[in-house]
């Protein structure tokens, strides 16, 4: 059987419809929601977890026979500024408490993504490479940095079968993202989609990396089913398709809506983005499990456009 932690997040959330289709067994969907509106499938069970419960994430490991574990549970970057002892706890002492759990009971395979936010203000700004010394400043970036450390570590030490993807910004339409820095670039879809203004919290000449949840989804399970012989990096392999500023979205969405305007007014999040590269080098990936992003910017434009049109009828 299968575990998701943080399930009701926006990886999550998509997550559970790529599995259900490339999966059999049954899958453990858990969260800090009490009662949570989820979709009635007979293979998707829903149980309150909060990660920083040890006793609790090992009781369900092993009253569940967890095998493989997708744990998705985690403060992003902006909220993580808001209150850093609690993206401290739930990101490094929730980790801890799933990777033992893992171990004990025998846990097949275990994903947990990091971020481009393990890098840090020093880095090389394009095409960043895999292996870095840019030390990340902000809570988000040091937890997950550390986190890519563990999952080495109990690689090497208990031979457990972590693996990981160092997501960029994620696009998506289906569950907004809310606590993270990239999240404006989905935001300002939505609002050229469903109106004429968008006010955006980061400077307009901000580049990151990013990619289309499609794709994220897909690389995601080819990693976690490619041989275990094939998985050379074991802190974490980097991913994106694009990368763009708020001006090249704006100029991208506007082909759609040519009434479409953004105001700019930085807040907080521009310092957190500040410290991230605009691109990173994802050569491994394509490498050990051939990595193929479908989506180009256009192409992903289009598709969530539409979509958000259609969810405001
Ligand atoms: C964030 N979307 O903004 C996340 C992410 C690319 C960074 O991990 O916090």
């Amino acid at each position: 059987n299968i575990l998701i932690t943080g399930s009701l997040g926006q990886v999550g959330s998509e997550l559970i419809d790529y599995l259900l289709a490339s999966y059999g067994g049954t899958i453990y969907v858990t969260d800090v929601q009490k009662e949570p509106k989820i979709r009635e499938n007979s293979r998707i069970n829903y149980e309150f977890l909060d990660v920083r419960d040890r006793e609790a994430v090992d009781n369900i490991i092993r009253n569940r026979n967890i095998d493989e574990v997708y744990h998705l549970a985690s403060i992003l970057s902006a909220t993580g500024e808001k209150d850093p002892y609690l993206a401290y706890n739930v990101n490094l002492t929730g980790t801890v408490n799933v990777l033992n759990a893992c171990v004990t009971r025998d846990v097949k395979k275990v994903f947990i993504p990091s971020t481009i936010g393990v890098y840090g203000p020093e880095v090389q700004k394009e095409n960043a490479p895999i292996r870095h010394n840019s030390i990340p400043t902000t809570m988000y970036g040091i937890t997950k940095f550390t986190t890519e450390m563990l999952s080495q570590y109990y690689f090497n030490k208990y031979n457990l079968d972590v693996r990981s993807l160092r997501y960029p910004g994620l696009l998506s339409y289906k569950v907004a993202p809310t606590a993270g820095t990239t999240d404006y670039a989905v935001d300002m879809i939505k609002h050229a989609a469903q109106g004429n203004l968008y006010e955006c919290y980061l400077k307009e000449e901000t580049k990151l990396p990013m990619l289309y949840m499609p794709d994220a989804m897909k690389a995601t399970l080819r990693m976690m089913t490619s041989p275990q012989e094939s998985i050379r990096i074991r802190t974490s392999y980097n991913v994106m398709a694009y990368s763009f500023s708020p001006k090249e979205l704006e100029e991208e969405v506007r082909k759609l809506n040519p009434d479409f305007n953004v105001k700019y007014n930085p807040d907080f999040r521009q310092k957190i983005a500040d410290t991230w590269p605009y691109s990173i080098n994802t050569e491994d990936a394509v490498k050990d499990w051939n990595f193929k992003p479908e989506y180009d910017l256009k192409a992903t434009v289009a598709d969530m456009f539409k979509n958000f049109k259609n969810q405001s009828i």
